[in-house]
């Protein structure tokens, strides 16, 4: 491919490799792109050059005038522990010059369970705000006018009552939901795919997007009726060509919805929004948003978009959890402000910075300042605002572009010919292609292919503790059952009984509008979680999770390793010592739905040569230990990344010990915060492994407690 290059600058390049091929300066990315060393004015393609923002395809923005005109809203997303906790939080961060709201609810809320359920024991307040009623989400917007403050909701499972109650919520405030400004996430293909927060099956869950986009494109002409997103795609380890081309074709699939309630594409498409995650691959990142313009623009054409709105790709970015690091902390901030640089030099209209402590807990007080600075600087101090889509016409990053399109342009035909995302889904196909790239993600960091400083390069022989934030959530979860039974006790029996039943019936039929019917239980007080169970009882039922595991990918990757082979062997004579291989369940605890960690794991301690059982997510303690005995594995790995070990990992332990069954061991990974060790190691835990462990390690540690040798020094 050196014809690729200029004559002259190819002998100059020669001369100075004295001896090494040109060639050898490509870099193959993940994505498959070829990344040449230099680019030229014949690189960039062809449309780029009379291409201007704000008019179609938008590459190089949706706006005309874009950041000189109105910088982006610097939207940081958070929740915790109570309504008024969080409300408090926003209060402060919006006088320190945050500009939109975004709320983290808790996993029982995700997942339609009142915090008095009883599977939500070790999940309530944890990972964002409970919101249980009415009366909650009155006290999250307390003193933020609603006509003025643009919300966005990342919820999905139980988007129908909390959308309900943000309704009724503002109309008690004395704002006409008309007048409301801000969006849901409403986005429930890559719930399946990847974030797992869904509650029904894929079928009603898809009407209930579609209602959606029918209330709003007919009552909330303001608001934004969904957020379609990649970024938990690239948080599950999938490629940027990945993210991109599943994100659309998710995209595509709630257009084709919302055309089959029989809306007109101009009537709703405006008002469909995006989100998509930053990692560090800095230009080609920049440059996904600006493919991402591009693709969707003639994606709505062709579904006969007429007006320019429609066209438009507008989207929120967040930078990416998982490329952030439990050690040496402080250089989180760094990535992060490289992450948010990109994803304005791509364009975004809104944007959140995640905090340093990411990969310990929720952020704290501290640490969200550090993160909301980071934009404000980005915004007010470097310039980057005063000009329109710098990056246009550069010759890397135009390539790029159309490169990256190229790629997702052929992902999104392969998931049209298996006939859409929502089969495509089922069938599991996208959901498949990204496990491999994520353990192809972790086989590259294992052998330092891919450099993380602080992890596989440069490791700090020592940490210095970092002060996280702390929850205490039987505390919440106290309050909160209080406020709940007082609902239920003030509340009109006859008004919420012939509201819920409503709500059941237009959910068992299909006619009728869920969220309408769902403004009416709201109203009445009727609770999440009986507006869930409702719909539950309607639509016939949850959708129950499977679990399916990829092989040979995280061997393939090691091939001619020597350290694989020598733990494979390991792992081998251990087999033939006591005549079986070692076994593990691999186990999610309670609503956490982060199942990244424990496929990887998984996949590659079965490549091992470990007999792998891979548990459902959303298992109680009794589950587990059950599972653990009926599959006679010598040890159960949890995996947690939402803070319910400290309850559930010694629940578990305690049941295993009732049962008789404390030969079973008991290891956990995940975001554990060291100063949780101690606690779990004293409950019995054998081994604790962080984030940015190296699983071969991971392996050689586990071999290490079959043979009774464990870290553990608890009792
Ligand atoms: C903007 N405007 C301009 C302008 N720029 N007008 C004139 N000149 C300019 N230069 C106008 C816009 O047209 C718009 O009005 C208004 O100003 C607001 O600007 P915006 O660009 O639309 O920004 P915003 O309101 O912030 O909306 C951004 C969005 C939206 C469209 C991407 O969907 C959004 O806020 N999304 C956030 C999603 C989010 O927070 N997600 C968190 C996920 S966390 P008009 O009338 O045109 O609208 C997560 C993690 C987990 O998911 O838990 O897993
Ligand atoms: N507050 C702030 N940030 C959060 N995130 C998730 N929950 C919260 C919360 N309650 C961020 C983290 C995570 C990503 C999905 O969103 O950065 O990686």
């Amino acid at each position: 491919m050196s014809e690729a290059y200029p004559r002259d600058w190819l002998d100059l390049a020669t001369k100075e490799l004295r001896g090494r091929d040109v060639e050898e300066l490509t870099w193959q990315t993940a994505e498959g792109i070829a990344i040449k060393p230099l680019y030229t004015a014949a690189d960039v393609p062809e449309e780029a050059a009379g291409a201007l923002p704000g008019v179609a395809p938008f590459t190089r923005g949706p706006r005309a005038t874009m950041y000189a005109g109105q910088p982006w809203t610097i939207r940081q997303y958070a929740g915790f522990s109570t309504a008024e906790e969080s409300n408090a939080f926003y209060r402060k961060n919006l006088a320190a010059g945050q500009k939109g709201l975004s709320v983290a609810f808790d996993l029982a809320t995700h997942r339609g369970y009142d915090s008095d359920h009883p599977r939500v024991s070790g999940d309530v307040g944890k990972a964002g705000v409970a919101i249980d009623s009415v009366e909650d989400m009155k006290i999250l917007f307390d003193g933020i006018p609603l006509d003025k403050m643009s919300v966005s909701m990342t919820m999905n499972g139980a988007i129908i009552p909390v959308l309900a109650m943000f309704i009724v919520a503002a109309e008690e405030q004395g704002v006409d939901k008309a007048k409301l400004t801000g969006t849901v996430q409403n986005d429930i293909l890559k719930e399946f795919m990847v974030r797992n927060t869904y509650i029904y099956p894929p079928e009603p869950s898809m009407r209930i997007v579609a209602d959606i986009i029918g209330y709003t494109a007919s009552e909330m002409l303001k608001f934004n009726s969904i957020s379609i997103s990649g970024y938990h795609m690239q948080e599950a380890g999938a490629t940027l060509a990945q993210e991109l081309a599943y994100t659309l074709a998710d995209g595509m699939e709630y257009v084709r919805a919302a055309m089959a309630k029989g809306l007109d594409v101009d009537q709703f498409a405006g008002r469909l929004s995006f989100f998509f995650c930053i990692g560090m691959n800095f230009f080609m990142e920049a440059a996904k948003l600006r493919a991402a313009r591009q693709m969707w623009a003639k994606i709505m054409e062709d579904f006969g978009a007429t007006s320019d709105r429609s066209k438009m790709l507008r989207t929120h970015c967040q930078t990416s959890g998982v490329s952030l690091t439990e050690q040496d902390p402080m250089n989180n901030v760094v990535r992060t402000a490289y992450e948010a640089m990109s994803a304005v030099l791509g364009g975004t209209q809104s944007l959140h910075t995640n905090a340093f402590d990411e990969a310990m807990a929720l952020p704290s007080e501290t640490s969200a300042r550090i993160a909301r600075n980071t934009q404000l600087i980005l915004a007010l101090e470097t310039g980057v605002t005063n000009v329109v889509d710098p990056l246009g016409g550069s010759y890397y990053v135009e390539a790029l572009t159309k490169e990256l399109a190229d790629k997702a342009w052929a992902l999104i035909e392969e998931v049209e010919a298996a006939g859409g995302m929502t089969r495509a889904v089922a069938d599991g196909l996208p959901k498949r292609r990204i496990e491999e790239a994520a353990a192809l993600r972790q086989a590259r960091i294992d052998k330092g292919e891919d450099v993380v400083v602080g992890v596989n390069r440069f490791r700090l022989e020592e940490e210095a503790p970092v002060e996280i934030l702390k929850i205490d959530t039987a505390a919440v979860r106290k309050s909160q059952i209080a406020r709940l039974e007082e609902v239920r006790r003030t509340r009109s029996k006859d008004a919420f009984e012939s509201a819920i039943a409503a709500l059941r019936q237009c959910a068992g039929g299909k006619d009728g509008n869920l969220l309408a019917a769902a403004v009416d239980a709201a109203r009445a007080r009727a609770t999440l979680g009986e507006i869930s169970q409702a719909m539950e009882e309607g639509f016939g039922g949850r959708h129950e999770p499977s679990t399916s595991l990829i092989s040979g990918v995280f061997a393939g990757a090691h091939q001619g390793d020597p350290e694989f082979a020598t733990i494979q062997q390991r792992i081998a004579d251990y087999a033939d010592d006591r005549g079986r291989k070692p076994s593990i369940l691999v186990a999610k605890l309670g609503q956490d739905g982060h199942d990244r960690g424990s496929k990887v794991i998984a996949t590659a301690f079965a490549d091992l040569g470990f007999d792998v059982h891979l548990g459902p997510l959303f298992e109680t303690p009794g589950d587990v230990a059950s599972l653990a005995i009926e599959k006679k594995v010598d040890l159960v790995g949890v995996s947690s990344h939402a803070a319910g070990h400290m309850t559930l990992v010694p629940e578990l332990i305690d049941i295993l010990a009732e049962k008789q069954r404390s030969d079973i061991h008991v290891i956990c990974g995940g975001v554990i915060p060291s100063e949780d060790y101690q606690a779990l190691y004293d409950a019995g835990v054998a081994e604790i492994f962080g984030p940015g462990t190296n699983v071969l390690q991971a392996a050689m540690a586990v071999l290490g407690v079959l043979e009774g040798r464990r870290r553990n020094t608890g009792s």
